[in-house]
């Protein structure tokens, strides 16, 4: 995208508009907006962070740099970005049945069936192609778009916020006041001087008071990873740990894990606007091979063949066999103590990589210590409580606030 059709008076942009939300909700997104893409008032936040090392060895985060908060230097000739959201949460999604049952694997439930990237990108490109259809009928001048999933050097939830799909909540997700926080983000960048679309958060200046004085996410994150209101230390989020990192999983992080094996649900589990999330009517992100109740020792059990073909279209998959048997062996390490667990962790111990027999030995001993308690030192047995407290107290909010996915 290199020109920009500012000048496009034969274009009646109003009427546009209402056919781009037409075509949005007929696509399914569950919420389209409109925004300029000036977020140049981010720049010293996305700066701390990164000279804070919060990106851990994401190193993409710092390669990019402030190119995040400038979507125009991206795809010269930006005018707008129009920001989508789609809804995600499975219906019977178990949040609170799984968390509990610590013999299973707790999956994010964002990730429980087909990747989102490509059903995202591909109906975003429909909608570029509409808009393009429109241009050409109208024999007007050339509209060129980009679209974009995740994957980009941009700094989706504020552009979201600015195009009037909700607010960033405390835990840096996008939360909205009738949708909560379950759903993906894309955008389309575009070079029309689309009419922006009113955000009264911005309006008011007032952008994150919706959170009000709640912090509940910020005491429910199992590893502290929300250092302060809005800013996640990636390096000790368990989504970065056990998703994004192809390190070993620090000592001190692999108790607080819990049964959670591939990302985790824990700030937006405890958001009291969550009970207003709507469920996906997506059949691509409803749970698939029973990964919304599956046992750990099932799990532990696959080949890499296996592993590769169920896999398949998931985004679990692209974590590879190693990091999916390492983030396994330390759930098995969590769970109560169970001989066939010894026997599993034993079993795959000869044919692991360094890193995953390295991860089998620290579950196994977690397993011996829970055999014999009385040998457990007294400050591990104070962590694991606290721990142990901090989940029963999710698990009850959840079943509270929550029943439908609980
Ligand atoms: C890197 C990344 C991660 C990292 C880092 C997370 C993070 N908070 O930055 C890790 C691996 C930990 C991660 C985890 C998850 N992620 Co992620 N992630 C991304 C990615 C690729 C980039 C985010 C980024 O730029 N971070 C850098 C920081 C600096 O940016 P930021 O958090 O947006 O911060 C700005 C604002 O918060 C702003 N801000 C606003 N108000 C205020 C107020 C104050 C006072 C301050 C200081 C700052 C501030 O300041 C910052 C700088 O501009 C985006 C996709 C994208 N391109 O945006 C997905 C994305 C954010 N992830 C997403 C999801 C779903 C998740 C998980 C829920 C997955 C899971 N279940 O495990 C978790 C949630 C963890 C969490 N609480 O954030 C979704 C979020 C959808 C939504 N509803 O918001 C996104 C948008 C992907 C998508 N396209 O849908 N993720
Ligand atoms: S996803 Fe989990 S570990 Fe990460 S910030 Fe949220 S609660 Fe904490
Ligand atoms: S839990 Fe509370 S503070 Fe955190 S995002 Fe939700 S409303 Fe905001």
């Amino acid at each position: 995208m290199t020109n920009t059709a500012a000048n496009n008076h034969a274009i009646n942009y109003p009427e546009l508009v209402e056919k781009i939300n037409c075509w949005g909700k007929e696509l399914g997104f569950s919420q389209l907006g409109i925004t300029d893409v000036d977020l140049s008032k981010h720049e010293p936040a996305l700066e701390r962070w990164l000279a804070n090392n919060y990106h851990g060895n994401m190193d993409y985060m710092a390669r990019h740099g402030l190119m995040r908060a400038r979507p125009a230097e991206l795809e010269l000739g930006t005018l707008r970005a129009i920001s989508v959201r789609l809804d995600y949460l499975p219906t019977k999604a178990k949040c609170a049945r799984i968390l509990k049952a610590k013999d299973h694997a707790y999956i994010s439930r964002y990730a429980l069936g087909r990747d989102y990237h490509k059903l995202m990108r591909k109906r975003l490109q429909q909608l570029g192609k509409k808009i393009t259809d429109y241009f050409d009928e109208l024999d007007s001048e050339n509209f060129n778009f980009r679209a974009f999933v995740d994957s980009a050097p941009i700094l989706e939830r504020p552009l979201a916020e600015k195009a009037g799909l909700g607010w960033v909540g405390k835990h840096s997700l996008l939360l909205n006041k009738e949708a909560g926080s379950w759903f993906f983000l894309g955008e389309l960048l575009v070079n029309i001087p689309l009419p922006v679309t009113s955000n009264e958060a911005e309006k008011s200046k007032t952008s994150n008071n919706s959170c009000g004085s709640c912090v509940a996410c910020i005491k429910i994150c199992p590893t502290k990873a929300i250092v302060e209101p809005y800013v996640v230390d990636a390096r000790r989020c368990i989504s970065y740990f056990t998703i994004e990192s192809p390190d070993p999983i620090p000592l001190e992080l692999r108790p607080l894990m819990g049964n959670r094996i591939y990302g985790c649900d824990d700030c937006q589990l405890i958001c009291p606007w969550n009970k207003y999330a709507k469920l996906s009517l997506e059949h691509d992100f409803q749970a698939r091979h029973q990964l919304d109740e599956i046992t750990l020792l099932e799990l532990f059990s696959w080949d890499e063949d296996y592993f590769s073909i169920t896999l398949q279209g998931s985004p679990i998959r692209r974590i590879g066999f190693q990091s999916w048997q390492r983030n396994i062996a330390v759930a098995l390490g969590n769970a109560p103590f169970d001989e066939n667990i010894i026997a599993a962790l034993t079993e795959k111990l000869t044919s692991a990589s360094a890193l995953v027999a390295e991860h089998i030995r620290w579950a196994l001993t977690q397993q011996a210590l829970k055999k014999t308690p009385a040998a457990t030192p007294a400050a591990i047995n104070t962590e694991n409580n606290a721990s142990a407290r901090l989940n029963a107290r999710l698990i009850r909010s959840i079943e509270k606030g929550l029943p439908r996915d609980a």
